[in-house]
């Protein structure tokens, strides 16, 4: 059983961290970085993304040794991306990476504590805007602070949705971006799009966006936007309707109940292989 001043104890040691990495990230944003390319030539990978998820797992292990990581940029080097029942960190050390490299200023780190497989803490930074969104299991979520809510929004025509086109050239997965868009767009107030899984997540928890949906994203884009919407009153579900399931590369998230199940009923749907 997790005490909650363990949870403090991890949550005070993650945020130490947390900045120390944002400091990083705004230094790296002015002088330009090196970039790479992972699965093509749109799925950008840079030295500080790298830096970033070193400096956070070091940090971590070095206090917490018996616990578990998951890294977007360990996993893309190898290592099996697995979610067992020991505390797991789950660290995407820049999400929107495509954004940081263009100095477009919504990047940020998202980081997550799963214990028995469910996620108790959240963080999501975004160090260039200084927007610090925090959430701990039971404690409510926080925009530098301040307690946020979702929206009421319970109808898609009332609805802001954050939705994205990817970083994917999968002609299968393009076209059902595309598809969506058709879809949506006559029914909806609007859409957005950050480039940013967990700083879309973060939006629909403040209530400045209603929902957001991705088919293709990792369980680091969204592990700690799933607290952050759960803990300010939102649901995180899959998008066919049913329980999250974090390893399926797909996710919706909304401010009401009636407002996902409504979404369930007209996305086009696409099953992203191979899981994470
Ligand atoms: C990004 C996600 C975003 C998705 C992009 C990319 P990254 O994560 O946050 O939702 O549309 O394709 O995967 O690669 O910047 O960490």
């Amino acid at each position: 059983m997790t005490s909650a001043e363990n949870i403090d104890a991890y949550f005070d040691c993650v945020l130490g961290l947390t900045k120390i990495a944002g400091e990083l990230i705004r230094e790296k944003v002015k002088a330009g970085v090196k970039v790479n390319t992972k699965d093509c030539d749109i799925d950008l990978v840079t030295e500080t993304d790298q830096e970033v998820e070193k400096l956070l797992i070091n940090g971590l292990k070095t206090n917490f040794p018996s616990h578990k990581f998951i890294g977007e940029e360990t996993v893309a080097s190898g290592q099996k991306c697995e979610l067992s029942n020991s505390p797991t960190w789950v660290i995407d050390p820049i999400d929107g990476t495509m954004n940081f490299v263009h100095a477009f200023p919504h990047c940020c780190i998202s980081v997550a504590l799963f214990i028995d497989a469910a996620p108790v803490i959240g963080i999501i930074y975004n160090p260039t805007l200084e927007q610090l969104f925090t959430a701990k299991k039971g404690q409510g979520a926080y925009l530098n602070g301040e307690k946020i809510h979702v929206s009421k929004v319970a109808t898609m025509n009332k609805a802001l949705l954050m939705m994205e086109n990817g970083t994917s050239r999968e002609p299968e997965r393009v076209k059902t971006v595309f598809a969506n868009h058709q879809i949506l767009i006559p029914k909806l107030h609007g859409t957005r799009t950050l480039g940013s899984a967990a700083l879309n997540m973060a939006m629909v928890a403040m209530g400045a966006a209603d929902a957001y949906f991705e088919f293709g994203i990792h369980i680091w884009d969204i592990g700690a936007g799933e607290i952050l919407i759960t803990e300010a009153g939102g649901v995180v579900i899959d998008p066919v309707g049913g329980p999250l399931d974090r390893c399926s590369r797909r996710v919706l998230c909304a401010s009401t109940n009636d407002l996902a199940v409504e979404f369930t009923k007209c996305l086009q749907q696409y099953y992203p292989m191979p899981r994470d």
